[in-house]
């Protein structure tokens, strides 16, 4: 029987009965339990099990069709994946939300019942991982051959709890129930080397070998990727560490030195066993290099074996592949793959080096000069003596390049090295990861320009092709059409038909029905009931949200400096005709980021503060709901009405819960940052709030000595605000946030106080006008089309990988 054939695959049954006997039989089978004893949990498991068969059936038509045409393949290189609940996603792609309704109920149980038991993998920290979870979604949707690689944390992000006293973190074990969605694959298990040394090959000047001092197995598990409205089904890869057996001492077990029998093993696992939980900033760890390194080489050796399969000569490896680096943290690939053509399959350097090259694209996600990642040079000698070698090969080559472009200039050759000299040796993973590929994009337009005219401004005049835009996309999948059925059924009847989920662009139908009053009206209808599910406030007030990872740069900080200040307006003048408002934050800062936890607990300080003031409580409620996550977030942004996006120009390098809000028919009020420029320029002036100084003049205001004190002397408003922050009211915290806006305030926020502040009075002026607003509104959901991750996964296949869709056959 040969299975890529897709022979002797039994076929599942299509109808309400089929799907309940197979639900059934998966309950006796494959969960050992009975109907009348099934839990909740049984249901779920059974369920997602039956849901699951009918995608692997998909799948094995998938990989059939692949292995049959033996494309060229896109395998995406992330340390994080943020691919929220599967179920609800699962039973979409698979058609069979009803049947699974039925067949549940028959178990005595709701869907939502079971739905709720779906536990999201956090394996990621905010955008960059759900934007690799998008990206794997459209591929699948396009139709594209292609992998994504990463990491099978044990413990994903940690749970976050709200308090007064701020955020405290637990661990997050997300599969500590199993993981029904999960194919454990332990034959393509892979062995990854650490530490030893490297001998010289007798005869050879390039080849090495390498005698690691650690080895540590890497065990596959893939989760399955579904297109949505086509049959191709795609896996995400994820490594976990495993101990050797040779890493358990049984003589000090013997001996009775428990602890001591199991200590390698303990540390070859914890590789695996948690996500740094850090977002935008570096972390010069061991065991973080480590990790990189671990899904690198597990994952690169995966890739071989696959071209192996089809493939024998090398000179095909770049024609039938492409990796994209998602950020530095892969980066270690580009050396390691030459040190896999030159040492162990003992190909020339010149020849590794084309075939490399050409195989790797990179993606930048930042433009903080903190989140570019560099590695001390010892560190990497220690870890990975090979590597370190071979950086220094490519980096002599590399230098020689530059020394010949541009003679004599030393000081050029110093900025460009891959080896920072000063204050101490430190590998430059971006410049290794512009070095060592073939095209190199940031993610909006803004950024890949600031990238181009800063960061890596000598890397674009050496290479000025080699650079692109790709502005990142979301999965319109599930930040709408899962996250917003009511608003996605209207849209479905307004524009007639479905067919926008596969094509967002057809949102441009709803231009029209802005300006038909019962259709505002249901949208109107449509966004107070996702108010009321939300239930985070009065459903009739103006709910404005701010849903990101709390960092100082994205100037949470600012939006609390305006809430203060309408807390303030109000007790001033408790019977003004206030606008009711309800400001929702949301997110999670880095457990080491003391900053950013300052600012989470005085934001719940405050938001007590109001709520137990008779006087503002009724026009201004502010909420902070714990353990901000995707599940959340689709809970959140279909009942949102402003979209706050007020990051300091030329900080956020895209952005895209801007995107997923705007979609759901938020308007923005935002700075000309990342992708807000984007969205401003299709949804036009009159429907985005802009404000504040633009990334130049910024740039331009720190330059000529910025004094943030001028504005406080100034601004009778904000001298207010602060000064309430610093008064000891909101305890010691309160102070610190002050003396830091008012010593130094690295992200200019007191510069665009007043611009914001007074952009808000004109946000308030549109709510008042309800048909204004609910038509500002559509408008920002039907000029969203551009912003699908369908379009980002086509910009990429046309423009970096140059691949084709592989169309999977229908089941016959
Ligand atoms: O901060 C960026 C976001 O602006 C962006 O939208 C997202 C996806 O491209 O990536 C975020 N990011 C950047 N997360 N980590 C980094 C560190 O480089």
């Amino acid at each position: 029987m040969d299975l890529r054939q897709g022979i002797g695959l039994r076929k599942l049954g299509k109808t309400a009965d089929e799907f309940q006997q197979d639900l059934l039989s998966n309950l006796y089978y494959r969960r050992g339990t009975t109907v009348e004893s099934a839990s909740a949990r049984d249901a779920y498991e059974t369920l997602s099990l039956t849901v699951r068969d009918r995608l692997a059936e998909r799948r094995a038509r998938t990989a059939a069709a692949h292995y049959a045409s033996n494309p060229r393949w896109v395998y995406y290189l992330s340390a994080e994946y943020l691919l929220g609940a599967q179920l609800e996603q699962n039973l979409l792609y698979s058609g069979t939300g009803e049947l699974a309704a039925s067949a549940v109920k028959a178990l005595g149980f709701s869907l939502e019942d079971v739905e709720d038991l779906d536990v999201e993998p956090g394996l990621g920290n905010g955008g960059l991982g759900r934007l690799a979870a998008c990206l794997v979604d459209s591929l699948a949707t396009r139709d594209i051959p292609a992998v994504g690689y990463g990491i099978r944390y044990d413990l994903g992000i940690f749970r976050q709890v709200i308090t007064e006293n701020g955020q405290t973190e637990l661990p997050d074990d997300w599969a500590f129930h199993g993981n029904p969605w999960e194919f454990p694959a332990p034959d393509d298990r892979q062995t990854v080397g650490f530490y030893g040394h490297t001998e010289p090959v007798p005869g050879s000047t390039t080849r090495k070998v390498w005698v690691p001092g650690e080895i540590v197995l890497g065990e596959p598990s893939h989760m399955l990727v579904p297109g949505y409205g086509t049959d191709t089904v795609n896996i995400v890869r994820l490594w976990s560490a495993k101990a050797s057996e040779a890493s358990f001492d049984l003589s000090r077990f013997s001996a009775g030195q428990y602890a001591e029998a199991v200590q390698e093993a303990v540390r070859a696992e914890n590789i695996s066993k948690v996500l740094y939980p850090d977002d935008s900033t570096e972390l010069g760890r061991e065991l973080r290099l480590k990790q990189q390194y671990f899904l690198v080489s597990c994952s690169l050796r995966d890739i071989v074996r696959r071209f192996r399969l089809r493939n024998e000569n090398w000179d095909e490896f770049a024609e039938k592949t492409v990796i994209q680096l998602n950020d530095t943290h892969p980066t270690i690939a580009i050396p390691e793959l030459m040190r896999l053509l030159v040492d162990e399959y003992e190909l020339e350097w010149d020849r590794a080096w084309e075939i490399t090259r050409k195989t790797f694209a990179y993606t930048c996600h930042t433009l903080l000069p903190e989140a570019l990642e560099t590695w001390p040079v010892r560190l990497i000698e220690k870890l990975l003596p090979r590597h370190l070698e071979i950086i220094y090969l490519i980096n002599m080559h590399f230098l020689r390049t530059v020394g010949a472009r541009f003679p004599g200039d030393q000081e050029r050759v110093r900025r460009m090295s891959i080896i920072q000299e000063e204050p101490e040796r430190r590998v430059r993973m971006a410049h290794l990861a512009v070095v060592g590929t073939e095209a190199v994009n940031g993610v909006a337009e803004l950024h890949s320009k600031l990238l181009r005219e800063t960061v890596l401004d000598d890397f674009a005049e050496l290479w000025p092709a080699k650079f692109q835009n790709v502005t990142n996309g979301i999965s319109p999948r599930r930040f709408i059409r899962i996250a917003n059925p009511r608003l996605s059924d209207l849209i479905t009847e307004g524009l007639g038909g479905d067919g926008w989920v596969r094509d967002l662009e057809k949102l441009a139908g709803l231009e029209s029905l802005a300006d038909d009053a019962s259709f505002r009206e249901r949208w109107r209808s449509i966004k107070r009931a996702n108010k009321v599910d939300l239930a985070a406030g009065d459903p009739d007030s103006l709910t404005d949200v701010m849903i990101k990872r709390f960092h100082e740069y994205k100037r949470q900080q600012l939006k609390l400096l305006h809430v203060v200040t309408l807390y303030q307006r109000i007790r001033a003048n408790p019977a003004g005709d206030w606008v009711p408002r309800t400001v929702l934050f949301a997110g999670k800062a880095a457990p080491a980021y003391h900053a950013a936890k300052d600012l989470i607990r005085l934001i719940a300080t405050v938001a007590a503060t109001i709520a137990a003031d008779p006087v503002v409580s009724p026009y201004l409620k502010v909420v902070f709901p714990s353990n901000y996550n995707v599940t959340l977030a689709e809970k959140i942004i279909p009942a949102a009405d402003l979209s706050e996006q007020i990051s300091l120009a030329g900080k956020e390098a895209s952005g895209t819960g801007n995107m997923k809000l705007a979609l759901n028919g938020a308007v923005t009020i935002g700075t000309l940052d990342g992708a807000n420029i984007e969205i401003h320029a299709r949804v036009g002036d009159d429907n985005f709030f802009l404000f504040g100084l633009d990334a130049y003049e910024a740039a331009q205001a720190r330059i000529n000595g910025y004094q943030p004190r001028a504005f406080y002397d100034h601004d009778e408003e904000l001298r207010a605000a602060i000064d309430a922050l610093g008064s000891g009211a909101f305890g010691e915290v309160g102070h610190r946030v002050a003396s830091a806006l008012l010593g130094w305030d690295e992200y200019l926020a007191l510069a665009d106080y007043r611009a914001y502040v007074d952009c808000q009075g004109r946000v308030e002026e549109a709510w008042r006008d309800h048909d204004r607003w609910t038509r500002m509104s559509i408008l920002n959901t039907a000029h969203s089309g551009f912003f699908s991750s369908d379009r980002t996964v086509a910009d990429y296949a046309a423009r970096i990988w140059r691949v084709s869709p592989v169309p999977v056959p229908q089941e016959n």
